[in-house]
């Protein structure tokens, strides 16, 4: 595409533009290197600062990723998860098109530590199912989440095959326990080496740590949850209202 010199739209708007629309319109797919910037130059026979200008307002706004020896690609689209309904990683990954999955990373009962007790207000620190899993999106991995529940409310569940199916759903189905409403708080953080591995990130790379208490309709707490979402894959919104 020509840039138009005798616009008022500066050379490096127009860079900017015609390749936002590139990305957007996934005419360049997730993960595609782009031209280099001596490349790009040439193309639009314009100085290097130009090119240097536009390409950085794109990697800023995250839709390209620069890559130190590889080069310049397009960044793969942050899931944008609304706070306002309580749903499952399933039915959030489905309501995007995406095939959800979940690998057992591992399944068992233990006594709760305090503070799982404390926030699923156990007494005695009784046994908890402690699952942990692999959250993945057409195979892609997007999160660990580690979830403690009591046996009390679901026992058994340990034992269960719990590969690729959803808890929630199983919870409702196996157990009568449904979901209602959640508690939950977010952190910025990185990645250790363990979580970095199974993530398929580099070790140190931004995550969000969340913390969730969920509640059931008979109003007790049935688990309380704390994951780890990729930083490069997750977006948070929230709606919020003047009162
Ligand atoms: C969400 C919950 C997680 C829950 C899972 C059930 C957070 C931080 N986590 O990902 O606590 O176990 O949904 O999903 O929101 P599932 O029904 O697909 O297994």
């Amino acid at each position: 595409m020509e840039l138009d010199r005798d616009s008022r739209t500066p050379l490096y708007q127009q860079i900017y533009d015609i390749w936002r629309q590139r990305v957007e319109s996934g005419e360049v797919r997730p993960g595609e290197r782009i031209p280099t910037e001596r490349e790009l130059c040439d193309i639009y026979e314009v100085s290097q600062i130009t090119v240097r200008q536009a390409i950085q307002m794109l990697v800023t706004e995250g839709l390209l990723v620069r890559r130190p020896r590889t080069g310049t690609r397009v960044a793969h689209r942050k899931f944008s998860q609304d706070l306002i309904r309580l749903t499952s990683f399933s039915e959030d990954m489905r309501s995007r098109g995406l095939r959800p999955g979940g690998m057992v990373i591992r399944a068992c009962e233990e006594s709760a530590d305090i503070r799982v007790a404390e926030k699923l207000r156990l007494r005695n620190r009784e046994t908890v199912t402690r699952l942990e899993r692999l959250r993945l999106a057409e195979d892609e991995p997007m999160a660990i989440e580690t979830c403690h529940i009591p046996v009390a409310l679901c026992p058994g569940l340990a034992g269960r095959d719990l590969e690729g199916v959803s808890l929630y759903d199983l919870l409702r189905s196996e157990y009568r326990v449904d979901m209602q409403w959640a508690q939950q708080s977010f952190e910025a953080s990185s990645a250790t080496s363990s979580e970095a591995r199974l993530l398929g990130i580099k070790r140190g790379a931004p995550v969000l740590r969340t913390e969730r208490l969920t509640f059931d309709s008979a109003g007790r707490p049935v688990e309380f949850a704390v994951s780890v979402y990729r930083g490069d894959r997750y977006k948070l919104n929230v709606q919020m209202r003047r009162v």
